[in-house]
């Protein structure tokens, strides 16, 4: 009788605390699946697109910028080769001591390798055997000395209007650009139409290399590009026509330059040779004291042939400056310092890469700090 008594009561409690425990279990596995899991995956989303949403642009396009590396950092970099390979060897040869006869081939056989002509090499030898005896010495401070004097005066002639429009007199500058196969002429004069055209100048160019399609095209796309004028002429028309015509041009649109490309020949190919000299004498009857500037593009990478080369074009046309291409590629830059010296031609420019970035105008001073590695000892 009193089991059938408390038997309701006893199931009323036990539903109350059934659905007590239940409702509570449900409720919090509810709370963990709505408030938990999709709350996390909401939330990434709306952070990436408020993020999208409230960044300023400025600031998102800045985080995708690259840092901007200087001429100085890829002139450093460019060279590195040649520094380890040659200069740094040197360096630990000779250390800080009296240059031992025992390592004086040694160096003399590193320096052939840098293409420094043999008659400078023994001079720089007999240099630092002189100097290493003294208090004080210092082997790179030597070299650089050395190199210094060797180069200084010539590279004191280069024509700064030629790359700095704001110190460019009144008339045209018409430029020639000349070099074996492969140098690096069109790349150089789509560089330098480049820069001069953002420094506000008026630049027509003259696709002279008639020979392939593909060089008026390779060099049509720099023309586009940095939005200057370019005259071109039939597959395989006389390119000394087209060198007139492009003078011609750039007279009549009162230009501030005229870059005139050329086709790369061997030193060798007299006839060919032949050819740039009759190009480059077209060019007076226009304007009698065209072409200003005949600039030889020597690719670092050539080594000693470099000086014939420079020699070869020299006689033919009477080089006013250089141009030394791919020095980031080589551990040849000795050959730079040769070719100023025996022929009296300044560099006028530094090419250290493929990019406009890549070309600046030849600083004697920073170069040997960057060949030598000083700039890395000041740092
Ligand atoms: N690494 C490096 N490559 C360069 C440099 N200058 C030019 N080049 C590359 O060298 C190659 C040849 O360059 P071009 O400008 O076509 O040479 P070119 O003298 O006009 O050649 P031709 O017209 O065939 O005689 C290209 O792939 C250029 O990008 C440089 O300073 N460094
Ligand atoms: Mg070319």
């Amino acid at each position: 009788m009193i089991i059938l008594n408390i038997l309701p009561l006893f199931i009323a409690i036990s539903i109350i605390v059934y659905f007590f425990f239940f409702s509570k279990a449900s409720s919090k596995q509810i709370v963990f699946y709505k408030e938990e899991k999709p709350k996390a995956i909401a939330k990434t989303k709306e952070e990436s697109q408020e993020q999208i949403e409230t960044k300023p642009r400025a600031e998102v396009e800045k985080k995708e910028e690259k840092p901007k590396v200087s001429f100085a950092q890829r002139l450093q970099k460019g060279l590195s080769k040649t520094r380890s390979d040659i200069w740094k060897r040197v360096g630990n040869l000779i250390g800080s001591n009296k240059l031992d006869d025992s390592v004086v081939e040694e160096i003399e056989e590193i320096l052939y390798a840098s293409d420094m002509s043999p008659a400078m090499v023994s001079e720089l030898i007999d240099e630092l055997q002189e100097k290493s005896g003294e208090e004080g010495f210092n082997y790179l401070k030597t070299i650089k000395e050395f190199m210094l004097t060797k180069m200084q005066d010539t590279q004191s002639k280069v024509n700064t209007e030629l790359y700095d429009f704001s110190k460019k007199g009144d008339g045209l500058k018409v430029i020639m650009i000349v070099g074996v196969n492969g140098a690096g002429k069109t790349t150089t004069i789509g560089k330098l139409a480049t820069k001069l055209k953002a420094q506000g100048a008026n630049v027509v160019v003259g696709a002279c290399d008639t020979f392939r399609a593909a060089a008026v095209e390779q060099l049509e796309v720099w023309c586009k590009r940095a939005g200057v004028e370019m005259i071109r002429a039939a597959e395989g028309a006389n390119p000394s026509g087209v060198a007139y015509e492009t003078v011609e041009k750039a007279v009549a649109m009162n230009a501030d330059y005229c870059l005139i490309d050329t086709a790369g020949r061997l030193h060798t190919a007299s006839n060919l040779m032949d050819e740039l000299a009759k190009t480059k004498k077209v060019m007076s009857k226009v304007m009698p004291d065209a072409p200003h500037e005949v600039l030889l593009v020597v690719d670092a990478i050539t080594g000693q042939n470099a000086l014939r080369q420079a020699q070869e074009f020299h006689k033919a046309l009477n080089l006013t400056g250089l141009i030394f291409t791919k020095c980031d590629g080589s551990a040849k830059a000795g050959s730079a310092v040769s070719i100023v010296k025996d022929l009296s031609v300044p560099i006028a420019y530094i090419g250290v890469g493929e990019t406009v970035e890549d070309l600046d105008i030849f600083d004697l001073n920073s170069y040997l700090d960057a060949l030598l590695g000083m700039s890395e000892l000041a740092e």
